[in-house]
């Protein structure tokens, strides 16, 4: 019997940090154990989480021999590494540096501006300005990543294989529809998430197929 134990995603099924990291998972065929924190009640602040992942976000990956990694890139290049097969970064340096820009137009400058922290401090319970600020904040950011993705782009975000790149951008779609984006202006970033939503690996990290989503 083997004593290997699971790694282990520390996951909250709207967060689309951690949605990319599912779908990684899920792409490379790892077993893993959900662990649902629960972002709308601070689980993310308690004593308990701090201990698992001192930046109190989600995701948090605990590998199989019990490391902690935090930042979805750097879980999805560790996985990438750790479990070559089917790769999510492509071997060519000028690919590989493109699939890094295109995630991290989303990772470094459209997220972070309209995450649930972010969201908190601008409008506290206001819904209707949290959701002009996420949604003006994406619609801004798609502007930019729509007229990358025209020179990067061949059947996905860089050339014709899926990467980490097409990754991030289907989570980022998920969060733009959620705050209702108009996405008629950006036509390649819409052709890329019908293409890989329809994948088994993407279909299966979507937040309603999550654990803790019926909670
Ligand atoms: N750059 C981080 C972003 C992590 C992040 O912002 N996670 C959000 C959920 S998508 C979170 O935990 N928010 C809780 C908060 O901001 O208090 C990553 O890519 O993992």
């Amino acid at each position: 019997m083997s004593t290997e134990k699971k790694p282990i995603l520390y996951s909250y099924f709207r967060s689309s940090a951690s949605w990319r990291v599912r779908i990684a998972l899920n792409w490379k065929g790892i077993d893993y154990e959900y662990k649902a924190i629960d972002l709308l009640k601070n689980e993310n602040n308690t004593e308990e989480y701090l201990k698992v992942n001192p930046t109190q976000k989600v995701p948090a990956f605990i590998t199989k021999d019990s490391k902690l990694l935090s930042q979805s890139e750097a879980i999805i290049e560790y996985l990438d590494e750790a479990y070559p097969d089917r790769p999510l970064i492509p071997g060519c340096p000028y690919k590989r540096a493109l699939v890094r820009e295109i995630s991290q137009i989303i990772a470094c400058d459209i997220h972070p501006i309209q995450n649930l922290g972010v969201l908190k401090r601008i409008a506290g319970d206001d819904m209707e300005k949290r959701t002009a600020w996420a949604n003006e904040s994406i619609r801004l950011g798609f502007k930019g990543l729509e007229n990358r993705l025209e020179h990067t782009s061949g059947a996905y975000s860089v050339g014709d294989s899926i990467t980490m790149a097409d990754i991030f951008v289907c989570a980022m779609v998920g969060n733009a529809k959620r705050w209702g984006v108009e996405m008629s202006s950006f036509p390649i970033i819409t052709k890329i998430n019908e293409v890989c939503s329809k994948l088994p690996a993407f279909a299966n990290a979507i937040p309603d197929k999550q654990p803790d989503c019926s909670k």
